[in-house]
């Protein structure tokens, strides 16, 4: 028996085993029952790159990092993706803070809300499952779970469900509540939502004294809203907010929280405003309570590969200002916000260097192209954003293909004449060193089983920070507060509110690509046909899909859609260096 776990970048991170080296029949173990058809069937359908290229014509490995060493000597930039999750991949870092290079800052990701977290909690913790198993409430806020977090599912069961969400996504459908909020409006929701427990006087007092202590500032902050124009604008009425608080007001109540909620300049202040939610409810540091985001895998662990490299916006990167790009495990010419922006500069770099195991829009960029050794075939170690088990990933198979990144990094520290790297195992033993070891299992040094039970901050003596203000330079908070549903204009109808979500069969642009808009059938538009959809950004064709679980003002458009980043925007949120890809309203023509 071998055991691994997957290296994809999904919040499960699941452990399995095979029966002997080179099996690929993989069994689940005990982190959870069954894989998902990511790994047990995309991952070995998909065609890998095998050969090493340079300008379109195989060449040796060898060839391949002797050009890659010569063209690294030039003004270099590492912008490394998500592709494997696994700890050894920033390996790399060491080489590029070696060779004066440049790394990237910011997230395509969680970036906006882990910020909004940190605004108000000062720590971003996960939050143990434990507490999730033990609610009694559970409000899914933007997230979905059956798609993107498949394993939490189990979990969810008997307990009342509460969605949030413009979609009516398989869990909303199951839900007790589902609350079908237009896109970029939690933020109100959850400051009204908020007044209102302080209106009911169903704030929680005795916790707040000891723990966010300035919340009356924050029911005044609530109370700047005009409440009719805001209850329109959120075309919610006082019967749906009191339903809702409903739910919010049982003992044990978890909000998970996803990135839909923050794809937006503001999504640091929507987490934050969610938080400060759950503090006026005293939901943190309780059995059976807490708001789940997606944590930071690496907290608490001393991280052999940070560097002090000048750095790079990962979301609106300068590649022309680069003489070469490494592109390690990721695919920026489609993931990327801007699509035609990152194409066009990617094509202006002298030598874009592609190390990954497939062949997509930024490969066919690339001069020179390095097959990885995928995380089937490499030694590792598996952290998760959504839990605190650290898992072991080793090698269950090999083929002749490609190089892993330790080796590579070896190679090219040789080339440079560079002093020996520390073995392989060296550096996986400092990661497995600090975990903590309770009964055979590794846990991260982060791990406590109830988080800011004694107060926030780094050294857990902080109080909770509300928020008390934020702006809008998208959707002007003066006109919201004026807000009446008649004032809708034709241009407003013409517009959509882009939603660009996860989809079950692919991993962001590994595997299974898609080609679909889905939009309401209501809108008059035949299943099947091609229209165009645009954006201040760009323009694309794509396959209409009727879906009646969508409202009338918004499409969506999945991750894995050849196409969809043409029409987003390479905006950076306020905070957090993130990503805003939902900041856009968009056009369909024919
Ligand atoms: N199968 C599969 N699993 C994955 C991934 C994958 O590509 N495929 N990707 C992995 C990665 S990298 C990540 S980061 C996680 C992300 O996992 P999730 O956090 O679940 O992310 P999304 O699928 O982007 O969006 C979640 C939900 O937000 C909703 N939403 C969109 N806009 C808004 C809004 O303004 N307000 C509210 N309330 N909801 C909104 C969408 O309808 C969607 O249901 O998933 C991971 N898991
Ligand atoms: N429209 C839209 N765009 C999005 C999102 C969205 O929801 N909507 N989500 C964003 C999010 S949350 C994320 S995290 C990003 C992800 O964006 P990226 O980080 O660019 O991830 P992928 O598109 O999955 O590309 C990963 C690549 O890594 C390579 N790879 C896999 N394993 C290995 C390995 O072991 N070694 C090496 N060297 N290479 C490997 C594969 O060739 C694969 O093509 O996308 C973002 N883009
Ligand atoms: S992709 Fe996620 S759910 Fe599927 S096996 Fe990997 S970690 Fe588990
Ligand atoms: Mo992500």
């Amino acid at each position: 028996m071998i055991q691994s776990s997957c290296g994809l970048d999904c919040p499960d991170a699941c452990e399995f085993s095979v029966a002997e080296y080179g099996s690929s029949q993989l069994i689940a173990n005990t982190s959870n029952n069954t894989l998902c058809s990511l790994l047990n069937k995309e991952l070995f359908d998909a065609p890998r790159i095998e050969k090493p290229m340079i300008d379109g014509v195989e060449v040796s490995l060898e060839e391949a990092i002797e050009a890659t060493a010569l063209s690294l000597k030039e003004k270099s930039l590492l912008w490394r993706g998500s592709g494997n999750f696994g700890v050894m991949n920033e390996i790399t870092n060491l080489l590029f803070a070696q060779i004066n290079g440049t790394l990237t800052k910011g997230s395509l990701c969680d970036g906006a809300g882990d910020a909004g977290i940190e605004e108000g909690r000062g720590v971003n913790r996960t939050l143990p499952i434990e507490q999730i198993e033990n609610a009694e409430v559970v409000i899914v806020w933007g997230r979905n779970i059956s798609t993107t977090n498949s394993h939490l599912m189990p979990y969810l069961k008997d307990k009342k469900i509460v969605v949030i969400d413009p979609v009516a996504t398989p869990i909303a459908k199951k839900a007790d509540l589902h609350i079908q909020i237009a896109p970029r409006k939690d933020i109100y929701l959850a400051l009204m939502l908020s007044r209102f427990i302080f209106m009911e006087d169903s704030e929680n007092t005795e916790w707040m004294d000891a723990y966010a202590p300035e919340y009356e500032e924050f029911y005044d902050f609530t109370r700047t809203f005009r409440l009719k124009a805001i209850l329109e604008y959120l075309e919610l009425s006082l019967g749906d907010i009191g339903e809702l608080i409903s739910y919010l007001k049982f003992d044990k109540v978890v909000i998970l929280v996803g990135i839909g909620v923050q794809k937006y300049s503001i999504g640091h202040s929507i987490l934050h405003a969610i938080d400060s939610l759950a503090s006026t409810l005293g939901l943190f540091g309780k059995e059976g309570c807490g708001v789940g985001y997606l944590g930071n895998s690496k907290l608490g662990f001393t991280n052999p590969f940070e560097v002090n490299t000048p750095k790079v916006s990962k979301v609106n990167t300068p590649f022309k200002d680069f003489k070469t790009v490494l592109v390690q495990g990721g695919n920026p010419a489609e993931s990327m916000p801007n699509s035609k922006r990152v194409q066009a500069e990617l094509e202006s770099v002298e030598t874009v260097i592609y190390f990954g195991l497939y062949h997509n829009e930024t490969s066919k960029r690339a001069k020179i192209v390095i097959p990885a050794k995928s995380f089937l075939e490499k030694h590792d170690i598996r952290l998760s954003y959504a839990h605190y088990r650290v898992s072991q990933m080793n090698p269950i198979m090999d083929t002749s293909i490609g190089i892993s990144e330790y080796d590579f990094v070896k190679e090219l520290y040789k080339r440079f004449n560079i002093p020996e790297l520390k073995e392989e195992q060296e550096y996986i033993n400092i990661w497995l060193n600090q975990c903590q070891k309770p009964e055979n299992t590794l846990l991260s040094p982060a791990y406590q089983a109830l988080p800011y039970q004694d107060g926030f901050g780094k050294d857990m003596d902080d109080a909770f920070v509300f928020i008390d203000e934020f702006e809008d330079y998208f959707e002007d908070i003066k006109e919201i507060q004026k807000y009446k549903k008649s004032t809708n204009s034709k241009a407003q109808r013409e517009e959509f509110f882009l939603i660009t979500p996860k989809a079950k069969h692919s991993l962001n642009t590994q595997f299974r690509r898609d080609n679909s808009v889905h939009l309401h059938p209501n809108l008059g538009y035949e299943n099947n046909q091609e229209l165009t959809v645009s954006s201040s950004y760009g323009e694309y064709k794509f396959i209409v899909k009727h879906n009646s679980n969508l409202r009338l003002d918004s499409l969506l458009i999945s991750a894995n859609t050849i196409g969809v980043n043409i029409l987003t925007p390479d905006t950076i949120s306020q905070e957090g260096e993130g990503a805003c890809y939902q900041e856009v309203k968009v056009r369909i023509s024919l």
